[in-house]
């Protein structure tokens, strides 16, 4: 395809063009390989669950050789995909515990618990005494229960204490109360094997039901513990774009999800041996810059560079000036390992569940990090020496970018309490707020619907919340600087003027989309009403991946209006079809909206921000 027509970006367009230069195959040749995809893929209508099978259900085969029909392969299939999006959060999730614990034992060098407030504070939300007793009694009685949240007990996931009780309601009236984070996960490969949830509506329940225990369970416990660990994240400045790898330093790029690996990288960059042995071999110093949600963790809490997104990833490589990638897990394309091997960048993978053949592996854990991150960065720094100056174009100028948006500091930002925010809300210069997320997707031009949204909302007074890859491209775009005010609306630029704040706040990595739904329900604990009664709503335009729709689906499920660029395999089910687009505003005041329009889509939500303004009197 041509170039123009695959990104809206200068630095992606010139290394698309650089990489046909030079023959290294990207994302977008092998899309133009695999295209047409299989049909009853796509509508969702073919099923591996068994060797009976596989099966394709057509109007002439209605049934596989089970008897399943459609309604039931296509829910199954989804059930399936948003448990693997569920899995990858809470798992994640479950690794930041993992580390609280080494750090409770003694066994995590170079790790600390940095926010005590924090980790107090959110022992007490979820019914922990901890008045008058030590820290470290406090951190073990959290540290259990974050790990029995993953189980059977058959309860409920302790962050739902924060959920306000007409919601908690509606999910226990349909069932859908999240229990143990890996019980829904189970029951789901459950439900889906041959012969035992044969009613479309109840496994898409489930579905739902499972999401939940991802948003208020595995990612919650994620974002909270990075922030007891690492430290809660500020508003600070950094700068977006391929522009922010130096010529004439060491770059290394970490990528993937977890900061457990990447916080340690950076800390190992700053040695001073290191960086004189990169001085040795000619370089000015080292230089960390972030892919991804990673990237976004130590954008959010340490200010570094942002190289870009999703799409991104291959093309920072092709810039031939990248001595290093440094992965964890999640949406690290395998092909990073051959586009690394057409330069001179080492790619080193750090996860024994995420391992890349061809790379070179780390057996990171808390016990070594130091010294594995030391070993890292030092591979980095002699590659500098192996690079090919010839082969090196960095595109364009970094763009500045504001980020460090947690719940925290913009309570902060607002003189301690919600009150202006909702006071804003009320007198109709914020309309609403809608969370963009996600990612991106080669099938779509890159960043167009993730920027064009975010662009018209703001015009409409409605604030916008970014996270994940949306994060890059709206920094890119100049929307994460105060400046961007120029662009809003006249009530969101009063206000966000007002406060020094962008019209765009960068709200972290995917899996802290948590921290919105932390924010929704605390509005709505403050104006005594439902999640669902807020003018709010949530969006990936440009989504990929499991997590975007297990995503999607806890928003909705939690009572906010959704969007997607373009709908999940489900189209081959209209009972599927019809239950996410309609029927589940009477389960739970909320629905999914599939629209490949920007300007459509923010027409959509405006009109559902109305109502909700309505229904509120405002
Ligand atoms: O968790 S936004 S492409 S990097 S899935 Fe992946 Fe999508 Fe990016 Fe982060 Ni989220």
């Amino acid at each position: 395809s041509p170039i123009d027509e695959l990104t809206i970006w200068d630095d992606a367009k010139a290394m698309i063009a650089k990489a046909r230069r030079e023959g290294v195959e990207t994302v977008y040749d092998r899309l133009d390989k695999q295209t047409p995809h299989c049909k009853f893929c796509e509508l969702g209508t073919s099923c591996r669950n068994c060797t009976m099978g596989p099966c394709r259900i057509t109007p002439k085969m209605p049934r596989g050789v089970c008897g399943a029909d459609a309604d039931v392969v296509v829910a199954r299939n989804f059930g399936r995909f948003v448990a693997g999006g569920a899995a990858a959060h809470s798992d994640h999730g479950r690794d930041l515990i993992e580390v609280l614990e080494a750090i409770l034992e003694g066994d995590a060098e170079g790790y600390r618990i940095k926010d005590e407030k924090k980790l107090v504070r959110i022992a007490g939300e979820i019914g922990i005494k901890t008045q008058g007793r030590q820290l470290r009694d406090v951190a073990e009685e959290l540290l259990e229960r974050l790990f029995s949240d993953f189980g059977s007990r058959g309860k409920e996931v302790s962050f739902l204490s924060r959920v306000p009780e007409v919601r908690k309601e509606k999910w226990a009236k349909i069932g859908v109360t999240p229990r143990g984070v890996d019980h829904e996960i189970v029951e789901m490969m459950h439900r889906t094997h041959m012969g035992v949830d044969n009613d479309a509506p109840n496994t898409m329940l489930h579905a739902a039901r499972m999401a939940l225990a991802d948003g208020w369970g595995g990612s919650m416990i994620g974002t909270e513990l990075s922030d007891v660990i690492f430290g809660t994240p500020k508003p600070s400045k950094s700068t977006a774009n391929l522009a922010v790898i130096k010529e004439d330093k060491v770059n290394l790029l970490v990528h993937g999800h977890n900061p457990v690996v990447s916080e340690m990288i950076l800390a190992a960059a700053r040695d001073p041996k290191l960086i004189a042995r990169a001085k040795e071999l000619g370089a000015a110093g080292i230089n960390i810059a972030g892919l991804c949600c990673t990237g976004n963790e130590l954008l959010m809490r340490q200010g570094i560079p942002m190289a870009g997104n999703h799409l991104m990833t291959e093309l920072a490589i092709i810039t031939g000036a990248v001595e290093a990638v440094v992965v964890d897990y999640q949406c690290i394309m395998p092909s990073l390992v051959q586009v690394s091997s057409c330069y001179h960048t080492k790619f080193i993978d750090t996860a024994k569940k995420a391992r890349f053949t061809g790379a070179i592996h780390y057996d990171f854990n808390p016990k070594t990090a130091q010294k594995q991150a030391y070993e890292i960065v030092s591979l980095a720094v002699e590659a500098f020496a192996e690079r090919d100056p010839s082969r090196v174009e960095i595109p364009g100028q970094p763009v500045s970018i504001m980020s460090g948006f947690s719940n925290e500091a913009v309570v902060e930002a607002l003189g301690g309490t919600l009150t202006p925010l909702v006071d804003a809300i009320a007198q109709g210069d914020v309309r609403g707020a809608v969370g963009i997320v996600g990612c991106n997707n080669p099938k779509i031009k890159h960043d167009s619907l993730n920027v064009g949204l975010a662009k018209e909302l703001i015009k409409r007074d409605i604030l916008v919340l970014v996270t994940g890859c949306v994060s890059s491209a709206a920094g890119k775009a100049g929307l994460l600087v105060p400046e961007a005010i120029e662009m809003a609306g006249p009530g969101l630029k009063k206000v966000c003027g007002a406060l020094g704040i962008p019209p765009v706040l960068h709200y972290g990595s995917c899996v802290d989309n948590s921290r919105i739904l932390q924010l929704c329900a605390a509005l709505a604990n403050e104006l005594h009403v439902d999640i669902s009664d807020l003018p709010v709503g949530a969006s990936a335009p440009e989504w990929y991946s499991e997590k975007a729709a297990s995503i999607g689906l806890y928003a909705v499920a939690s009572g906010i209006y959704t969007h997607l660029g373009h709908a999940p395999n489900i189209l081959g089910s209209e009972t599927v079809t019809n239950l996410a687009v309609s029927g589940l505003e009477d389960l739970v005041g909320a629905t999914f909206f599939i629209e490949s329009d920007p300007i459509k889509t923010a027409d959509m939500f405006d009109a559902r921000i109305n109502a909700k303004r309505q229904a509120l009197g405002l």
